[in-house]
């Protein structure tokens, strides 16, 4: 890779994880993408733009999400989401990495809690998670308020850190992998689907105020791309029950 288009090694090193990771969850399938968003490049200010979008799901989560992009500014982003099935009690999983050229400034990962709390099994299980001396530990935003208490959110100040914060993502994703395997789904009518799916709403509405997401890509692209970006790819609504 050129040095205009490289990716910071820690959004690189995360990414490979969770492409593999996926693998090992239960009927992973496909899930069809626009093909005008799976690979968007363009350019700004004479740099290089690339986005990279992947797509899955799997029996319990309806939507698994992995963005790797390169934006203005040499802003480089991981983003993923994993949406489950409102009928599964399942948590979301999300988790947002920020470099620019000064480094990592935002790594933020958890497992996000939709039906009031974390079921018990991963409330025990992340409760156990050790407690790592992050130097730079962050202040959660105002629409932080749909993380659980177990949110890691830091600037990694080297490389240290950078691999705590992966080993810290991939046992979230570990504990979630457990509770997808155990999950049972419910039906559409009963009040915890209903209730999760809802929460679900909240989270995406929320997420959606994070204005620093939406300025970058306004400014990559144009403010209705971004929009309809953010509405339709990254917080897209769960299908009506
Ligand atoms: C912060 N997200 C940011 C920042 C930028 C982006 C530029 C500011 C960096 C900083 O505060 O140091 C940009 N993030 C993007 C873009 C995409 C993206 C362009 O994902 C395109 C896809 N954000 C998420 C998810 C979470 C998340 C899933 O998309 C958490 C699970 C969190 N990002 C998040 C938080 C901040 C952030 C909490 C800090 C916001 C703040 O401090 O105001």
């Amino acid at each position: 890779m050129t040095p205009t288009s490289s990716i910071h090694p820690l959004v690189d090193a995360l990414a490979e994880r969770i492409r593999s990771y996926w693998e090992g969850l239960p009927d992973l399938a496909p899930l069809a993408i626009d093909p005008a968003l799976e690979a968007i490049s363009g350019s700004l200010d004479g740099e290089r733009l690339f986005i990279r979008n992947e797509l899955r799901q799997c029996r319990g989560l309806r939507k698994l999400h992995l963005e790797t992009a390169r934006l203005g500014g040499g802003l480089q982003i991981l983003h993923c989401v994993f949406f489950p099935d409102p009928r599964f009690d399942l948590p979301v999983f999300g988790a947002d990495i920020v470099a620019g050229p000064a480094g990592v400034s935002a790594a933020i990962a958890d497992l996000s809690p939709l039906d009031g709390g974390l079921p018990s099994a991963i409330e025990t299980a992340l409760a156990a998670m050790p407690i790592r001396p992050y130097r730079q530990p962050r202040e959660l935003p105002t629409w932080g308020t749909i993380f659980s208490p177990y949110v890691r959110f830091v600037r990694p100040s080297n490389g240290e850190e950078e691999q705590w914060f992966i080993d810290d993502v991939m046992l979230l994703l570990e504990v979630l992998a457990a509770a997808t395997r155990r999950a049972e789904p419910q039906a559409l009518d009963d009040p915890g689907t209903v209730s999760r799916h809802s929460a679900q709403l909240d989270y995406c509405q929320q997420q959606k105020r994070n204005d620093k997401t939406r300025r970058v890509l306004e400014k990559a692209f144009n403010p209705q791309w971004a929009n309809r970006y953010i509405e339709d790819l990254l917080f897209d609504d769960p299908a009506p029950l």
